[in-house]
């Protein structure tokens, strides 16, 4: 009979689950070995839980499901963050911790990596995850697991898994008869025909209907679907920050990224101007409205995500955000006129100019001249994402930001997660400096495992972003010789970029490597990018 631990890495295996990023620790240490002895599972040791809890984030976001195991209390939580992170912007990652065993919870003294009391990590973790469950004995163990994968099937967010170390071992007692297996909620099937039928009439009666894609159609699998169901229809398809790649962008329907006021004039126009905007599995944060209220006027919008169905002025009770998509994206519905959507440029040509020093905006033209379809942009905060917003990422599902939790740190231990998920997609990593300063030391597992990210670290002496939005010394930070960190690591290569020139040739240089290839791009303090531009009159006036 299958022990606690063997039951959950098979239910880990069979989810589809191929790589746990994690770092060991005595409580976790029984069920860390038999992880790592497993055959179908690879642990990917991280130097830092933050990062394991990021990569695992970024891992899911990517093959649909995530895992990051580590120690009770000093290990777990500093996944919090990621875990925070995930469970704001829907990433199915499983957070597997150890933790005290039931017995030598009696004894009466402290035990080490204490706080408080014994539930205190699972308290914190209840307010993270869509299912918190404790596995504090063998007859329940095995139920508790399923439904919390249900639940993480169910919402695309993380879910918390605490295994006291001496019920790792113990064999598991698990009848579905006795205990019922979890029940998956289904939609009402009237209203979800009711629904279906008058979006559909309207759809067709519409002027210039429009698609504002959201990130909830990636995590559930619906965004190939979606761009045929556009192509059908012949409409445009625009995206968020935090969805930004649900389609190809070199699609001639794709209507650019929305961000209110900060969009391009013509994204607005066919977003703001739609006579009936489809909204699916939009997450309406404050950077995808440039921090402005929302001025969607609810008699022109079909609103549909997993919090529920709005059409027009009312709502529709227990339809299913997939359920309602996968219906209406199969649907025979008209073909609509060529929307008025501008044809651009999809492939740029960089040219240097002699001993021009490099700015942010150049920098973004030639990351846009080189991007192609087996390559994904990892943006961190700051410039890096802001900028990113106008690149042309023509891999579907492959632009990934935590552009609406906005935690720093994500796009180093994110780009490992990448390319653990796909190795065969290079990651390039835009990260600023601070950021850079916060995760370089996971530079070192994407060196030990061999992968090839190119990391382009926007060197502009310091938290751009906050100067923006106020200048002080507080937004100082020492300028290290980024370019170094490989004789640090004793791995990869690097280029110290200060002109258009030396952006080419090393630009030139990491597309023909097959290591990791870090660009240091000393940019002045001051220069930001276009899309930063765009944002920062509204940001600076919420301070
Ligand atoms: C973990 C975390 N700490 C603090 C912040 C607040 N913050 C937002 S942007 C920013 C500056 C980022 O600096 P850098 O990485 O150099 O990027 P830049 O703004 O210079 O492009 C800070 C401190 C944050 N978002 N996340
Ligand atoms: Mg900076």
């Amino acid at each position: 009979m299958a022990t606690v631990s063997e039951f959950l890495i098979e239910r880990l295996e069979n989810a589809g689950i191929k790589h746990v990023f994690g770092v060991p620790g005595d409580y976790v240490l029984d069920f860390y070995t038999k992880l790592w002895n497993s055959l179908k599972i690879k642990v990917i040791n991280t130097t830092d839980e933050t990062h394991a809890g990021f990569a695992a984030d970024a891992y899911a976001r990517i093959n649909g499901i995530g895992c990051c195991c580590t120690t009770y209390n000093v290990g777990t939580l500093k996944v919090a963050n990621a875990c925070a992170c995930a469970y704001a912007e829907r990433s199915p990652v499983v957070v597997i911790s150890g933790s005290p065993g039931m017995k030598e919870r009696e004894e009466g003294h402290l035990l080490h990596h204490m706080v408080r009391s014994f539930n205190c990590q699972h308290d914190i973790f209840k307010n993270l995850t869509c299912a918190s469950v404790v596995l504090d004995n063998q007859t329940t163990a095995g139920y508790l697991i399923d439904k919390a994968f249900e639940s993480l099937q169910h919402y695309k967010q993380p879910i918390y898994i605490e295994l006291p170390r001496d019920i790792a071992n113990k064999s598991i007692v698990y009848d579905v008869y006795d205990q019922g297996t979890p029940q998956k909620s289904k939609s009402d099937p009237e209203n979800l025909e009711e629904s279906l039928s008058e979006v559909s009439a309207w759809i067709n009666t519409a002027k210039n209907p429009a698609i504002l894609a959201g990130v909830e159609l990636a995590r559930y699998g619906l965004q190939d679907r979606m761009v045929k169901f556009a192509e059908k229809l012949n409409i445009p398809v625009a995206t968020t920050l935090l969805s930004k790649s649900t389609i190809n962008e070199t699609h001639p329907l794709f209507a650019g990224v929305y961000s209110g006021s900060a969009s391009h004039e013509y994204t607005r126009r066919i977003v703001d101007g739609s006579d009936c905007l489809l909204m699916f599995g939009v997450m309406l944060t404050d950077i995808s409205l440039n921090f402005r209220p929302s001025k969607f006027n609810k008699r022109q919008v079909v609103n549909v995500s997993v919090s529920g169905l709005q059409v027009r002025t009312h709502t529709f009770a227990n339809v299913g955000f997939s359920d309602f998509c996968t219906l209406l994206f199969k649907s025979e519905l008209g073909i609509h006129e060529n929307p008025d959507i501008p044809v651009r440029k999809n492939k740029l040509v960089f040219t240097p100019k002699k001993n021009q020093a490099i700015t942010t905006r150049r920098l973004f033209e030639k990351v846009n001249s080189v991007l192609d379809k087996n390559m994904s942009i990892v943006a961190d905060i700051g410039d890096s994402l802001f900028g990113a917003g106008d690149l042309i990422v023509q891999n579907t599902n492959h632009f990934l930001s935590p552009a609406f939790y906005t935690s720093m740190g994500f796009a180093i231990p994110g780009a490992l997660g990448v390319q653990m998920a796909r190795p065969s997609v290079r990651p390039i990593v835009l990260v600023g400096d601070g950021a850079f300063q916060m995760s370089m030391t996971e530079l070192s597992t994407i060196i030990q495992h061999n992968l090839n990210p190119i990391v382009i670290i926007m060197n502009n002496d310091g938290y751009a972003t906050e100067r923006l939005l106020r200048d002080g010394e507080f937004n100082n930070i020492r300028r290290w010789k980024y370019y170094k960190v490989v004789d640090l690591l004793d791995g990869g290569f690097s280029a110290e970029i200060r002109t258009e020139e030396d952006l080419d040739k090393h630009m030139t240089k990491a597309l023909e490597s097959k290591s990791l290839y870090i660009l240091d791009v000393v940019l002045d303090g001051k220069d930001i990018s276009d899309g930063m531009r765009r944002m920062a009159d509204a940001l600076s006036k919420r301070i």
